[in-house]
């Protein structure tokens, strides 16, 4: 039987609901507080990378902890297309981009890396250790070196080989940007089929609030397969791939990077919020704009949004089908499929 209190706050958020998104799921009434923590990341490798946040969440650990300790799951994963066992760029080399952020606006991040396992921690020490945000290429290398990163073999993994022989054969240098075979709607960012038949992306953007009620996020991608060399996306972007604004809320992005760059995307989704959206309406509405900006041209490329707000309520939006995020809090560990602006 539903309390009385349960039900003014049930109505107060159906009716808040009923101005910002008429279709309010249910994961949207969680409230979070304090000694509640919650952990959401993007597609089905999220689920692994949320058990390795949880360890961290579950010991009353921070936010910030949890989003390195998850994704670097996800980068050391031999079935999943983040970290170096990624595909190349159209050279024939892996680069690997990667951010973090705090509760307190410290944020750190790499991009254009080469042959170093975990992006993620080098980018938290560029946040923790030097003055800047953000090391590219080379530098962000030997800064890795010089704080004991080991730097890794330059060799691509066993699927990558494959996937860039094939690629090479026809050297496409633009794909179209919707696989139409896989009917996923990843494009070029198109997850790698596995051997066991499963399908894998190759980024992971995660946000965390822990036990205090701090938010914290973190991204981790190859980027794009095949890009040009020199490429970075909206992954290592601070307010594109990922922002968090510990009074608000926070968002990560996933898809085609340059569409989310330039809206400023996961900011945009988090002044949203600020102006009282619940998570879900605030990523559609970037994903609107993304959409009425590239025109037609807006079936042929995926970008997905995933948001928290202060609240614990969480939402997501995409372009095309396909999008889910794996959520894990002290009452339940599931994916979820995003809504889309296309249906089919
Ligand atoms: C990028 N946003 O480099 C990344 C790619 C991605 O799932 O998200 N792939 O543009």
């Amino acid at each position: 039987m539903i309390n009385r209190r349960k039900f003014i706050h049930a109505s107060v958020f159906t009716s808040l609901a009923g101005l910002t998104n008429k279709r309010l799921p249910a994961i949207q009434d969680r409230q979070a507080v304090k000694g509640n923590p919650i952990v959401i990341s993007t597609w089905d490798a999220g689920l692994e990378a949320n058990k390795g946040a949880w360890e961290v969440l579950s010991k009353n650990g921070t936010a910030l902890d949890a989003v390195e300790k998850g994704v670097m799951v996800t980068e050391s994963s031999k079935n999943c297309c983040v970290g170096l066992g990624a595909n190349p760029d159209r050279d024939g080399f892996v680069t690997l981009d990667s951010c973090i952020m705090d509760h307190q606006f410290n944020c750190g991040s790499v991009a254009f890396l080469e042959r170093i396992k975990h992006p993620v921690s080098v980018a938290r020490r560029v946040m923790e250790k030097t003055p800047h945000v953000m090391l590219v290429g080379i530098g962000a290398q030997q800064f890795a070196v010089a704080e004991g990163f080991p730097l890794e073999e330059q060799k691509l993994s066993e699927d990558a080989q494959r996937a860039y022989d094939n690629w090479l054969k026809k050297s496409e240098y633009h794909p179209p940007a919707v696989n139409v075979e896989n009917k996923q709607g990843h494009g070029p960012f198109a997850p790698a089929k596995l051997d066991n038949g499963e399908w894998n992306h190759d980024t992971i953007g995660m946000v965390a609030m822990d036990a205090m009620g701090n938010l914290s996020g973190s991204c981790t991608t190859s980027g794009a397969g095949f890009k040009m060399r020199g490429r970075v996306g909206d992954s290592p972007i601070i307010g594109a791939g990922l922002f968090v604004d510990n009074e608000v809320g926070a968002c990560t992005a996933t898809g085609q990077g340059e569409d989310v760059i330039r809206v400023a995307g996961s900011h945009s989704v988090v002044e949203l919020m600020r102006q009282g959206l619940f998570p879900e309406a605030a990523c559609k509405k970037i994903v609107e704009r993304i959409v009425k900006i590239k025109g037609e041209k807006a079936k042929d490329i995926q970008v997905a949004f995933l948001a928290v707000n202060k609240k614990g309520q969480v939402g997501a939006y995409a372009i095309h089908p396909g999008f889910e995020y794996a959520i894990k809090t002290n009452e339940m560990e599931k994916l979820v499929k995003a809504k889309s602006w296309l249906n089919t």
